[in-house]
């Protein structure tokens, strides 16, 4: 039996890793230590929240005496750190609460994982570490890391960090950095679901610049595999790269919502950029598909539909996210946008 800490496991890509291993998996135990700040939502965990595998903590990744209490008390054997404040747009307004969650929540787990030496510690870490591309090449784990904005320097911060403490305390360290996700349970201040409720609700979709700035997407489900995988046979002090090899402009996903939906592009309003905007994302991972035999399952054209007919039949799920304090973060984020 492993005896995992999933940290941030109410977040988006969090809650979509506990639901698939406790579907799939009867030999781990799953301790979810999350804050619950505004992206962490219990409502994506409904259907394991009995599960006798599953225990939900509500804490904060900072909080040392409490991260040691729950590695003694639940004999924690590995951690996966999906915990993180997350939206670049967020981290552009005020950078503190990025540095304090990313890079020293990063740290008290990593202090944690030596004082109690566990066997694994998986740091999923992000694309945007590596910066922005022009038109050719991909990013590769050898990629110098050049972040751009405070969301992705306070994520290469803890990647640093992480990676130092393979080196000089042999802390059993795995770094993953994966492209951008869609699915079910994104909080809609990200580009897919904030585009498919302002369509639902006809209200204007705010394109950053031209709109041709270019994203890799990967379904959800697909990252959570491989990140089951690193899990399991990763290398420790390695870094793997994870992608599906879906570069899109975003103006291209805008107008497929529109037209899913059956709405106008009209609804299309070009803003400002947002500031230090990176251009271009590819990433390149040939090492997890060589070396873990990890392939992504989904095509884009069928799990895009899907997440979109998703959000389109749980609107009680987002009424009560766009009900509460969003609405003062929406206006706050796009009254300066206007053109
Ligand atoms: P999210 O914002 O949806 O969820 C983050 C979760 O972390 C929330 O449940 C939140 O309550 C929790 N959290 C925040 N601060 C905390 C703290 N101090 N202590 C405990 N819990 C805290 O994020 P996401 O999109 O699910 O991303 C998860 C991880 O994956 C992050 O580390 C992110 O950097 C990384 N990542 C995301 C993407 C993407 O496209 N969304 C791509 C690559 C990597
Ligand atoms: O309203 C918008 N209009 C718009 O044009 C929003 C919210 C975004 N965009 C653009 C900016 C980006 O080029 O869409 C693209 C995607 O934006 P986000 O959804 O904010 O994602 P991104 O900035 O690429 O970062 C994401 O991928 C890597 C996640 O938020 C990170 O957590 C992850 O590490």
């Amino acid at each position: 039996m492993k005896n995992i800490l999933v940290t941030g496991g109410a977040g988006f890509i969090g809650s979509n890793f506990i639901n698939h291993i406790l579907k799939n998996r009867s030999d781990i135990f799953i301790v979810n230590l999350d804050k619950l700040t505004y992206a962490g939502n219990l409502n994506n965990l409904k259907d394991v929240e009995n599960h006798q595998n599953y225990f939900f903590v509500k804490g904060d990744i900072v909080n040392d005496e409490l991260v040691n209490y729950l590695f003694q008390k639940y004999e924690i054997t590995h951690v996966i750190n999906f915990a993180a404040e997350s939206h670049v747009d967020r981290s552009i307004l005020g950078s503190e609460v990025f540095f304090r969650t990313n890079v020293l929540g990063t740290n008290v787990l990593l202090e944690n994982a030596k004082r109690f030496g566990v066997e694994k510690f998986v740091q999923i870490s992000t694309d945007e570490v590596y910066g922005s591309l022009g038109p050719v090449g991909e990013f590769e784990e050898t990629t110098p890391l050049q972040p751009n904005s405070p969301y992705a320097a306070s994520k290469a911060a803890a990647d640093m960090m992480a990676l130092a403490f393979y080196h000089t305390y042999h802390v059993p360290v795995v770094i993953t950095r994966c492209s951008n996700n869609y699915g079910l349970y994104q909080f809609p201040e990200k580009l897919i679901p904030l585009m498919i409720i302002n369509a639902m609700n006809n209200k204007k979709l705010p394109v950053y610049g031209d709109g041709l700035n270019v994203r890799d997407w990967i379904y959800v489900i697909d990252h959570n595999k491989a990140v089951e995988m690193v899990l399991e046979k990763g290398k420790v002090g390695e870094v793997y790269n994870i992608g599906a090899s879906t570069e899109k402009p975003n103006i291209e996903i805008v107008k497929l919502i529109l037209k899913q939906l059956g709405k106008s592009d009209k609804l299309i309003e070009y803003v400002k950029d947002r500031p230090g905007h990176d251009r271009r994302y590819a990433i390149n991972s040939s090492k997890i598909k060589n070396e873990l035999a990890w392939q992504p399952q989904y095509s884009f054209e069928s799990a895009i539909k899907n997440t979109i007919n998703w959000y389109l039949e749980n609107e009680n799920w987002w009424k009560e996210i766009i009900s509460g304090d969003y609405q003062n973060y929406y206006k706050l984020q796009y009254s300066s946008r206007s053109n």
